[in-house]
């Protein structure tokens, strides 16, 4: 595809003053007539250009009087109108077909319902309109469908009238006072149970919330009302902002691309992220779905109400907006365990995107196809950028800047700088070199080296940054990276402050009271301030001690892990035979000790996962990490024997809460039943067919399952089958049966799973349950030497991509790693994303595939 430049952006020439929308609904052909108030604001020359794809254009006029076919040009992409009044109202009429829409953009079935996904450019799906997030107008719409199959219509904004039609068909009017961009309308309509509550708020207005599910499922929405209410009340606390309609919908679609929509009024939702309950939902579909409903509402002030200039700018609502989230999930559970999942996942995604061919920065210059846009980058690197922007003005200023941006761009389209400059007129700062962040790709790396000076009692400690060469950036210059630092010692800490790292190097010096002899131990990245990778030549011994004595959380965390990854690195590459059993046993340790805080302590036990070592040495051999890290597994567990049983021996908390206290419980005992699966005990399948069998809820139940797969391999079928027999009419339990095997078994496991009746293509979340599940959390399998696991997804991904551009490219971008991969799997993955090239993707997985090349 063609690359769009963020130095070609022009203000759109037209005002669209107001937007009078007409749905007569059906699957095949639904009639869309817009009428649009247009003003001239730009040159008098300027023809009008609307964006549109796919439509079936049935008439056209302008103030009344039809167009002539001479007067308008209509392409693939835009109807173009060449000469206009300065002043005037168009109306297009246009025929569109939901039913054959699977790409799941624009208006669309699931499940016999329709619904629609605007952002970023699926309206021009819809209808004539320049699609863009800069162009505001005022949303007024009128809908009809069959009453029967749809008793329920829905749009932005308030409700108006609603009235009977001729044929059994009804209307209704939709008013959206807030103007907004294309990219936030939405329009659903059903049959839907609804789960209804009610909010006040600090203002006193009483809001109708309700979320609309699939028949039958109304109870299950419980958690995400509840997430929604708590979401709504942190706004206010936090933020100071409150809803501002009287309505707030919410649907929950089954077909769904990615994980929900801000839509105004009217958010969207995958059904993996609305639906929960104890039987069918694990403590992480709980959380997530908590983090997203918070996330989505957070979007009514960060991204709609303030919205986005051009895409370039889409972290300014991504980031910040993930930034809210993940505050908001800290307060609703423990901010030093949500901080640790946060990094894992940065790293685990972000590090990985930002080392491999796909690196862009968090506001990129250029994009071939905005749907590839929405990437790990731009979300969690793009909230990092918020975070350390707190950290160095302190929450006061922090707040100031954002109750000013608030203020001084509400109802704006805006950029970044524009954000900035709210920072920077409330602290008088300069936020220009900071700005860099947004501008550069690449992980910077810090240097830290430390040097005694036991005559003196000081410490010399020297910080070095250097931001390694991405594509199209070979050379980076130095960014503000604020850390904070501590010196330890057996008693706690000496001393605390933060650095901010401005320059190439920096040597600080410390001086310690006469009474320190020993060097203390030198706490660096604190609560990790900065997104960055730390390189530090410390000693095994320096490390162990750093686990004993770390009085940060986070970084007591992050010494063990660097320590386990030091130890599966050594073990995969044979220069260790063994697991080394002073770590194991300090490793059990800090688990133990942790035993009053659960959910950390089931952090410690968690190793990193094989795709989270493939930056620590390259070549990355997937299979003998795999492997190593195994090996390890198994000692630990070995290790953790009594405790295991000790822990699993106690009742789990009853009844059923979702809330944190007893999801950290939960942790736990999964953490043991994951380590029973690689368990060397002659007992542990019993055991795990045992925990199964009796399990209260789908967290240990589904854990149980998985583990015993893993202990039995192919002789776990029975276990399976029930499984499957018990919950078959459940798709997104389902999804999880399909995500468990694809997740411990093998390249043939994946055909097995793509054969079976209950695999849909079209499905997105079921093709990820199989996909994405397989390349993102199986690599020694997805990356074994033969290609096997290239050749059994590459079908599947070449019919999704069929149909679904945005699902194709989505799941291509597991092959981003690729050149760093040992040379069979090297081989055989280039292999595999040429024969991809050339057999005819979508513009989107070419994109993806194009740039993975590179
Ligand atoms: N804004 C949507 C993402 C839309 C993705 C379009 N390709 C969900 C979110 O980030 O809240
Ligand atoms: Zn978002």
């Amino acid at each position: 595809p063609v690359s769009v430049q963020l130095s070609d952006y022009k203000p759109y020439p037209f005002e669209i003053e107001q937007v009078n929308l007409r749905f007569d609904l059906d699957p095949d052909a639904t009639k869309v007539r817009s009428e649009l108030k247009v003003r001239r604001t730009g040159g008098a020359g300027d023809a009008l250009v609307l964006d549109g794809e796919g439509l079936t254009l049935r008439s056209i006029s302008i103030d009344g009087q039809a167009l002539d076919a001479s007067c308008y040009e209509q392409t693939d992409k835009a109807l173009i109108i060449a000469s206009v009044p300065d002043a005037f109202t168009l109306v297009t009429e246009v025929e569109i077909a939901p039913s054959q829409n699977t790409a799941l953009s624009g208006l669309y079935m699931s499940g016999g319902r329709f619904c629609t996904q605007c952002e970023s450019t699926g309206f021009r799906r819809i209808t004539f309109y320049p699609d863009r997030p800069d162009v505001m107008s005022a949303f007024h719409v009128w809908m009809a469908a069959d009453k029967a199959t749809y008793p329920i219509l829905l749009s932005n904004g308030t409700p108006g009238e609603t009235g009977e039609l001729d044929d059994g068909r009804h209307y209704a009017v939709w008013d959206d006072p807030h103007k907004k961009p294309s990219y936030l309308f939405a329009l659903c309509a059903g049959d839907y149970d609804v789960y209804r509550d009610s909010f006040t708020t600090m203002n006193g207005d009483e809001i109708a919330l309700a979320i609309h599910v699939d028949k039958g499922d109304a109870e299950r929405a419980a958690w995400a009302m509840d997430s929604l209410k708590r979401s709504m009340t942190w706004d206010e606390q936090t933020y100071g902002r409150a809803y501002d309609l009287g309505v707030f919908n919410i649907v929950a679609v089954r077909d769904f691309n990615f994980g929900a929509m801000e839509n105004k009024g009217l958010n969207v939702f995958n059904s993996a992220y609305v639906l929960a309950d104890e039987a069918t939902a694990t403590d992480a579909d709980f959380e997530a779905i908590e983090s997203i409903v918070a996330h989505e509402y957070f979007h009514n002030w960060t991204g709609n109400r303030i919205t986005c200039r051009d895409w370039f700018q889409l972290c300014l609502k991504e980031g910040l907006t993930v930034f809210r989230d993940q505050n908001f999930s800290a307060d609703m559970r423990s901010r030093p365990v949500q901080r640790i999942k946060d990094v894992i996942r940065l790293r685990a995604r972000q590090f990985a995107e930002d080392a491999g061919p796909l690196a862009h920065s968090v506001r990129p210059d250029h994009y071939g196809s905005i749907d590839n846009l929405y990437t790990a980058t731009v979300y969690e690197k793009g909230a990092e950028l918020i975070g350390m922007l707190r950290r160095m003005i302190g929450e006061e200023l922090y707040r100031k800047g954002m109750d000013l941006y608030f203020e001084r761009h509400d109802g704006q389209a805006v950029t970044i700088e524009d954000f900035y400059k709210c920072f920077e007129d409330v602290t008088g700062e300069d936020f220009t070199q900071f700005r860099l962040w947004y501008a550069q790709a690449g992980t910077p790396e810090v240097t830290v080296e430390e040097n005694w000076k036991p005559e003196t009692h000081e410490i010399e400690i020297t910080l070095k940054q250097k931001t390694p060469a991405t594509p199209g950036q070979p050379v980076k210059k130095p960014v503000p990276i604020p850390l904070e630092m501590a010196l330890l010692d057996e008693e706690g800490n000496l001393a605390e402050w933060t650095t901010i790292l401005e320059d190439e190097d920096v040597t600080l010096t410390m001086e310690m009271p006469d009474t320190v002899t020993e060097p203390p131990l030198v706490s660096v990245n604190r609560d990790f301030t900065a997104p960055i990778r730390l390189n530090r030549s410390l000693t095994r011994e320096q490390r162990l001690a750093m686990v004993r004595m770390e009085t940060d959380p986070f970084n007591q965390w992050d010494a063990v892990q660097t320590l386990v990854k030091a130890e599966i690195l050594a073990l995969s590459e044979g220069s260790q035979a063994e697991p080394d059993d002073a770590l194991v046993t300090a490793l059990a340790g800090a688990v133990e000790q942790a035993v009053d805080d659960p959910a950390f302590a089931a952090l410690l036990t968690r190793l990193p996962e094989v795709g989270e070592m493939f930056l620590e040495r390259q070549p990355a051999d997937a299979v003998a990490l795999n492997a190593a890290r195994k090996k390890l597994q198994s000692a630990l567990a070995a290790k953790l024997s009594g405790f295991s049983a000790e822990t699993l021996g106690k009742p789990t908390p009853a009844p059923f809460d979702p809330g944190a206290e007893q999801a950290g419980i939960r942790a736990l005992r999964t953490a043991m039943i994951v380590l029973l699966g690689v368990s060397p005990d002659a007992g542990a399948a019993d055991t795990l067919r045992g925990l199964y069998d009796n399990a209260t809820n789908m967290t240990e139940r589904l854990a149980a399952l998985r583990a015993y797969t893993v202990q039995k391999g192919g002789k776990a079928n029975e276990a399976l089958a029930d499984f499957e027999a018990t919950w078959k009419d459940n798709p997104l339990v389902m999804d999880k049966w399909f995500a468990l095997q694809a997740t411990t078994g093998d390249a043939e496991t994946i055909k097995t799973l793509a054969a079976h009746p209950a695999f849909d293509l079209r499905n997105p979340n079921r093709v990820r349950s199989v996909v994405a599940a397989f390349t993102m959390q199986n690599l020694a399998a997805f990356h074994a030497p033969d290609g096997s696991g290239y050749q059994a997804v590459e079908e599947i991904i070449l019919k999704a991509d069929k149909a679904n551009p945005a699902l194709g490219a989505r799941l291509l971008t597991a092959f981003e790693q690729w050149r760093i991969l040992e040379p069979q799997a090297k081989a055989a993955a280039e292999a595999t994303l040429k024969r991809l090239q050339s057999a005819g993707l979508s513009s989107n997985a070419a994109d993806i595939v194009a740039r993975a090349l590179g």
